[in-house]
C-alpha cells in the first residue's frame, strides 16, 4: 500500500520547475535562457496569483503578449516600479525586486509565456503515500486529546501546521507538511484532518492515533489552495476532493487512503462571453450538507460545479453559471446557502446547496470582498446576515440570508459598516457570541494591520454602530518587524477568539486569545516553533461550519 513505505520527500512548487521556453519571434526583447528561468521564477512567486500562470488575467490584468506589446517597455517597467492605486505592488520602489530584475520582467512579460507540465494520474499515483493502512489504524480514539477542540495552525514559512490545545494552549505536536499550507479541513466523523500546502501537496492526518500523525499523503499538481471531504449523511469520511491552480483541475480521493480516483479538468468556456480559458483555476471547495455533492468554486470561468460523488464512474456534474473570479465563502447559518465572493466583480454569489441554483448575485457595495468562510450573526434588525469584508475598503457589507422569515432583507445588503481599513481578509463571529470581529491583515499602516475591530451586535440596530479596536500586536509585546494579525478563529465553545500574529519567518510570531465576553485579552501563545502562524482552524467549528 505504500510506494516503498517512504516520506515523499520535500516537494516541488511551481517556481522551482524548469520550464520548457517557448519559440522566439524575430522582434523578441533580449533575454537569455538564465534570465528567461529566473523571470518564470519570479513571476510564478509573486504574479501569477493575480495575473494566471498562462497570464490571462484574474485580480490582475491579462499580461498576454497581444496586450504588453501594445503598453511597450517604458510603461511596464513603469507600472512593475511603482505599482498602482488598483493594486498592483510597486515592486520597484518597496525594494523587493531590484532594478535590474524590473527591468528583466519588463522584458520577460513581453514574451509568450511558458506552461508548467501537467499533473495526471500517473504523477499522482507517483506522489502518492499510505504509511498506515486502514487496517492497521486504531478502531477507537487512543489518546486523551480533546480532539474537538484541538486547533490546526499553519506555519505558513516552515511548511509545517500546529496542532495546539483549544483549552491549555498547549502545542500538543508539530507536523511537516506541504509548502505554507493554505487550510485544514476535517472530516464529517472528526477524526481526520486534511492539510493542503501551496505546492498541491495533501496530508490526511489521523487525530485518532496514540501520537497523532499522517497516514496517507498526495500531491495533485504544482499550485493548489483547497481541499474538503464529503459531507452528506450517509457518506462521511468517503471521500476527499481537492482542487488545483495549476494544472487547472480537481480531483476526487478515497478519503480512507487518499487514492486518486476521479481527475476533472477545468478548462472550458467562461460562463458568460463563452470564451474558451486555458487555466480555470479551483478556488474555495465546500462539501454539500443537502446533498452528495461537492461544490466548486471555479475562478476564471465564472462557474460552479456540484460534483455528485454518489457514482464516481458515471459523475454527474452540475455546471451553474455563477460569476466570473470566484474565490472564497461559506455557509450561512442554516447551512443551506453558500455564500461566495467573486472578488475582481465586487460580488457575492448566493448559491443554494438543496435546490442547486444560483439564487441571486448581491453587489457587496465594496471593493474587493474578501469573506473567508464570512460570519453569521443574528441581526436585531434584520434577522440572519452574513457578513464580508473587503480588501479595497473598510467596508463591511451584511447580506440578509432568510428568504422565508426576513424576505425583504434576503440577498441583500441590508448594512454597511465602517471598520479599521482597507485590506481586511475575514471576519468571525460565533453562535454564543455578540460579536463580529474584522481584521485589517494588509493594511499598509503597521497601528491598523496590528489590530482588529470589533461590533457588538446588538448595537448595530443603531444609525452608525461604533466599534471597539483591539490592539491585539500589543498585546502580544512583540516589537521587532511589522506582525499584521489575521484571521480570528473561535474556540468550541464560543467563547474565546485566537488571532494570528503573522511576523517575518525569523522574528517573533505569536497567537493572541481574546476572551469574547470581556473583549480582553487572555493568553498570548508564543513558542519558537510558531514560526509564521496564519490560518487557523478548530477542529469541531471546521467540521460543523460553524462560524
Ligand atoms: Fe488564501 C482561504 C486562495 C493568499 C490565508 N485562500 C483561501 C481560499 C482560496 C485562497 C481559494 C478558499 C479555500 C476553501 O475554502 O476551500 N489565498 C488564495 C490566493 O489565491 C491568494 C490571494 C494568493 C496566493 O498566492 O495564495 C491567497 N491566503 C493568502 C495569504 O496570503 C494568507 C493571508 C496567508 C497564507 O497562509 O498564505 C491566506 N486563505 C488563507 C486562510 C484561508 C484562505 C487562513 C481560510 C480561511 C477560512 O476561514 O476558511
Amino acid at each position: 500500500t505504500t510506494a516503498g513505505g517512504m516520506y515523499v520527500p520535500s516537494m516541488t512548487t511551481l517556481a522551482e520547475i524548469d520550464v520548457e521556453i517557448p519559440g522566439r519571434r524575430p522582434d523578441d526583447p533580449v533575454m537569455s535562457d538564465e534570465e528567461f528561468q529566473a523571470s518564470t521564477k519570479i513571476y510564478f512567486e509573486r504574479c501569477a496569483g493575480c495575473h494566471g500562470v498562462l497570464r490571462k488575467g484574474a485580480t490582475g490584468k491579462a499580461l498576454t503578449p497581444d496586450i504588453t506589446r501594445e503598453n511597450g517597455f517604458e510603461y511596464l517597467r513603469d507600472f512593475i516600479t511603482y505599482g498602482s492605486p488598483a493594486g498592483m505592488p510597486n515592486w520597484g520602489t518597496s525594494g523587493d525586486l531590484t532594478e535590474d530584475e524590473v527591468d528583466m520582467m519588463a522584458r520577460y512579460v513581453l514574451l509568450e509565456p511558458p506552461a508548467p507540465p501537467e499533473f495526471g494520474m500517473k504523477e499522482m499515483q507517483e506522489t502518492w503515500v499510505v504509511h498506515v493502512a486502514p487496517e492497521d489504524r486504531p478502531t477507537e480514539k487512543m489518546n486523551d486529546w480533546d480532539i474537538d477542540n484541538l486547533f490546526s495552525v499553519t506555519l505558513r514559512d516552515s511548511g509545517e501546521i500546529a496542532l495546539i490545545d483549544g483549552a491549555t494552549y498547549e502545542i500538543k505536536k508539530i507536523l511537516e507538511t506541504g509548502y505554507a499550507v493554505h487550510i485544514s479541513r476535517i472530516s464529517a466523523s472528526g477524526r481526520y484532518l486534511f492539510v493542503i500546502g501551496r505546492d498541491a501537496k495533501i496530508n490526511m492526518i489521523d487525530l485518532w492515533m496514540e501520537d497523532p500523525d499522517t497516514v496517507a499523503e498526495i500531491k495533485i499538481g504544482s499550485e493548489a489552495r483547497s481541499v474538503e471531504t464529503s459531507k452528506m449523511e450517509g457518506f462521511e469520511d468517503r471521500y476527499a476532493i481537492a482542487g488545483g491552480y495549476w494544472p487547472p483541475q480537481y480531483v476526487i480521493m478515497d478519503g480512507a487512503t487518499l487514492e486518486p480516483l476521479r481527475i476533472q479538468s477545468t478548462r472550458g468556456m467562461t460562463y458568460d462571453e463563452q470564451e474558451y480559458h486555458p487555466e480555470p483555476r479551483v478556488a474555495a471547495i465546500l462539501g454539500s450538507h443537502y446533498n452528495p455533492e461537492f461544490v466548486v468554486n471555479i475562478k476564471e470561468t465564472g462557474k460552479i460545479h456540484l460534483v455528485d460523488y454518489s457514482d464516481l464512474d458515471s459523475l454527474k456534474i452540475t455546471e451553474v453559471n455563477a460569476e466570473r473570479f470566484l474565490h472564497d465563502g461559506g455557509l450561512d447559518a442554516s447551512k443551506r446557502y453558500f455564500l461566495t465572493a467573486a472578488n475582481a466583480r465586487n460580488k457575492i454569489v448566493v448559491l443554494d446547496t438543496k435546490e442547486g441554483t444560483v439564487d441571486a448575485i448581491v453587489e457587496s457595495e465594496g471593493l474587493t470582498p474578501h469573506p473567508g468562510r464570512g460570519a453569521n450573526i443574528n441581526h436585531p434588525t434584520y434577522g440572519p446576515v452574513w457578513a464580508t469584508s473587503h480588501m479595497g475598503d473598510e467596508t463591511v457589507a451584511l447580506i440578509g440570508t432568510d428568504p422565508e422569515g426576513h424576505p425583504d432583507s434576503a440577498w441583500k445588503v441590508v448594512q454597511q459598516l465602517e471598520a479599521l481599513g482597507g485590506g481586511s481578509l475575514f471576519v468571525k463571529t460565533h453562535p454564543e457570541s455578540e460579536h463580529l470581529y474584522v481584521d485589517a491583515t494588509l493594511n499598509p499602516d503597521a497601528e491598523i494591520s496590528g489590530s482588529v475591530a470589533v461590533f457588538k451586535v446588538p448595537d448595530l440596530a443603531g444609525e452608525e454602530p461604533e466599534f471597539t479596536t483591539l490592539p491585539i500586536v500589543e498585546w502580544a509585546g512583540i516589537a521587532e518587524g511589522q506582525p499584521r494579525i489575521v484571521q480570528g478563529e473561535f474556540n468550541k465553545d464560543g467563547n474565546e477568539i485566537w488571532f494570528s500574529v503573522w511576523n517575518a519567518k525569523d522574528l517573533e510570531s505569536a497567537i493572541v486569545v481574546v476572551d469574547d465576553k470581556t473583549l480582553e485579552m487572555k493568553h498570548v501563545i508564543k513558542d519558537e516553533r510558531l514560526v509564521t502562524p496564519t490560518g487557523k482552524f478548530n477542529v469541531y467549528n471546521t467540521r460543523a461550519d460553524v462560524y
